[in-house]
């Protein structure tokens, strides 16, 4: 509880300049907390030191009805642990990929609030790393789908926690290769797909009804938040490139479609 006391209220520490493919205006990114650059335009949101909390956010907001994002991320160089049940697992808390209903100021409760907890009108889904027993986590690095800055899988998921562990060799998420994510939605629904050899899977790991308002029609700041407890992980998005289907126009009659807003803010191109 104490590092979570710490990490609430992380000031904007930076705002960076980034690239954008395809864009007629170029977006930044924010950010926040033990957030750096890394190479090749990664960006490093926890170093491998105990009770830090990071973040990177689009510097500008979306307004979109759906959107399709995909993500490589690592977490490597674990120390220690986190994990408070008897597993033990080394490293850090986790990761969230996060939208946010108002512009990123602050990051949420770190260590086991992943730098998310807290964080109203929202939506994220958390790649967790460490069994938090406050949290009803289950024994493994599992994901989930949280809303409103809420952590905890009894009152704040929308779906069961997904297990993403190899049974024959207990490795996940936290074996420091790097992982691919691939979050979509559409129509009120969220997919969720990891993999570790870069090929999406057919089949989403996690699928679940989620509430439209908190994603369509509005202002949405998408980012990552990070967190480590006791243990500590460097957890890295090493590239980040999204889809969005942005509001269509508002004319009489409706004009055509408009083609979704492509474009990578973080790492090379995919
Ligand atoms: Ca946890």
């Amino acid at each position: 509880m104490q590092i979570k006391a710490l990490s609430l209220g992380v000031a904007v520490s930076a705002v960076l300049a980034a690239v954008s493919c395809g864009n007629r205006e170029a977006a930044a990114l924010q950010r926040l907390g033990s957030s750096e650059a890394g190479p090749e335009r990664s960006m490093v949101l926890t170093p491998v030191k105990s009770g830090t909390a990071g973040g990177v956010f689009r510097g500008a907001p979306v307004e979109i009805v759906a959107f399709r994002s995909e993500f490589r991320f690592s977490i490597a160089d674990s120390r220690d642990s986190s994990d408070r049940c008897t597993g033990k697992r080394p490293g850090g808390e986790g990761l969230a990929f996060v939208l946010l209903g108002s512009a990123p100021t602050a990051l949420g409760a770190g260590g086991s609030g992943l730098g998310y907890q807290g964080l109203k009108d929202s939506i994220a889904v958390e790649f967790d790393l460490a069994c938090s027993p406050d949290n009803s986590d289950p024994e493994a690095p599992h994901i989930a789908i949280d809303i409103d800055g809420r952590v905890s899988h009894q009152d704040g998921a929308v779906a069961a926690p997904v297990l993403i562990v190899d049974e024959r060799t207990q490795t996940s998420f936290d074996d420091a290769a790097i992982w691919n994510a691939w979050i979509e939605y559409q129509d009120g629904v969220m997919e969720v797909r990891v993999a570790r050899d870069g090929k999406r899977p057919e089949q989403a790991n996690l699928r679940a009804k989620v509430p439209a308002k908190l994603v369509e029609s509005r202002k949405l700041w998408p980012g990552f938040t990070a967190a480590n407890g006791k243990g500590a992980s460097k957890q890295t998005v090493a590239a980040w490139q999204s889809e969005w289907v942005m509001v269509p126009r508002t004319s009489t009659p409706p004009g055509p479609p408009r083609p979704p807003r492509k474009e990578q803010l973080i790492g090379p191109a995919f």
